[in-house]
């Protein structure tokens, strides 16, 4: 059976030309720093983003917690937002292995921190308080349901925080979808960051990977982590020539994720016994709730049956992602699919 799966733009398999350049990479032993493949992919992202250097990481969750462990030491503070996928979704890592607490500042809804929030809750020098030397931001923001920060925003932060002595950490998962959406480099919205993380393996599709970007200096520290986290890969050009075929073909096609996004989201609001959860729908993620009167478990179970998944977690009752390996008439299917389940829930046979 067909299943248009939206839970997650992770769930995309690697492109045929994907395949074919895994197939033919050139790999040697990365931790020598002998791998061709890899040494080209990172070079590539660091130039992407606009920095010295680039590092492949396993995944978004290990660039991150690297990213907190070069920048941070032990007992540090470090500030997040409180809808932040640091916060949430990568089993407290910064505090298990980084020893650093999170202190939250609130999201609003486009995924910001409020200026006087960040500035009130950074730690004087008292002899009670842990240090605070880290700011994380989270661009697109995936509990806000794919929102951008502009480049605008993301430099007045990082002058906020370099004036108190604080390094800026960008979780850019899916910075590609906001540099897109908003039509400007991905660089652009790095500019002052002290690191940034882009992942490989969301809307890109590439199989595997992500890459933590910064000073020469950054990356030489972020490199002695990750080989002590057991992300020393070896012959990783295997994956990292799918990481190149990513970035060198998928990125300005992630327009028509956010196209399909945008139609998906106006179906939506036209299904009775849905309600969007967001007012503008800028990339690739939708969130929408389901009216209370009607049964979740109902509703996905009917979905399943239906051969159409999206994602269901925590307080946010549901999210769909959409990416390269859904087309437009998919998303018009899996309407109709949505449309159906909800009307048997008003009215069951
Ligand atoms: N997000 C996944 C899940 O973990 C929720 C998803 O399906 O969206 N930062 C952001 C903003 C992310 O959305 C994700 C993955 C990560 C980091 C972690 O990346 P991975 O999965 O490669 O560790």
């Amino acid at each position: 059976m067909k299943v248009i799966d939206l839970r997650s733009d992770t769930v995309t398999h690697p492109t045929p030309e994907m395949r074919k350049a895994m197939f033919e990479a050139e790999v040697g032993d990365d931790v020598y720093r002998e791998d061709p493949t890899v040494n080209r992919l990172e070079a590539m992202a660091a130039m992407m983003m606009g920095k010295d250097a680039a590092l492949f990481t396993t995944s978004g969750t290990q660039g991150n917690l690297i990213a907190v462990l070069a920048q941070t030491h032990h007992g540090n503070e470090i500030i997040v937002g409180d809808e932040a996928h640091m916060l949430w979704y990568e089993v407290g890592g910064a505090a298990a292995l980084g020893g650093v607490t999170m202190r939250t500042v609130p999201n609003d809804s486009c995924g910001r921190l409020n200026l006087d929030d960040v500035e009130r809750i950074i730690r004087t020098k008292d002899v009670h308080y842990p240090e605070t030397t880290l700011l994380c931001l989270e661009n697109t923001h995936n509990r806000c349901g794919g929102m951008v920060l502009t480049a605008a925003y993301t430099d007045e932060v990082c002058s906020l925080a370099h004036t108190h002595g604080l390094k800026v950490h960008l979780d850019g998962a899916r910075i590609f979808n906001a540099a897109v959406a908003q039509g400007v480099k991905a660089s652009a919205l790095a500019k002052n960051v002290d690191s940034v993380a882009l992942c490989l393996s969301k809307g890109l599709g590439a199989p595997v990977g992500s890459l933590l970007c910064g000073s020469e200096n950054l990356v030489g520290r972020a490199r002695k982590f990750r080989k002590m986290l057991g992300g020393g890969m070896r012959q990783a050009g295997v994956i990292a020539a799918a990481g190149i075929v990513a970035l060198e073909t998928m990125v300005e096609r992630l327009a028509e994720d956010h196209a399909n996004a945008k139609r998906l989201a106006q179906g939506l609001a036209d299904i009775k016994g849905i309600t969007l959860a967001q007012d503008d729908v800028p990339t690739n993620i939708v969130m929408f709730e389901l009216a209370p009167e009607l049964s979740v478990g109902k509703f996905m179970r009917g979905l399943e049956e239906a051969g159409v998944k999206v994602g269901l977690r925590d307080t946010r009752p549901f999210r769909a992602v959409t990416h390269w390996m859904v087309s437009s008439s998919d998303i018009d299917e899996a309407l109709v699919c949505i449309d159906t389940v909800c009307r048997k829930l008003h009215c069951p046979a």
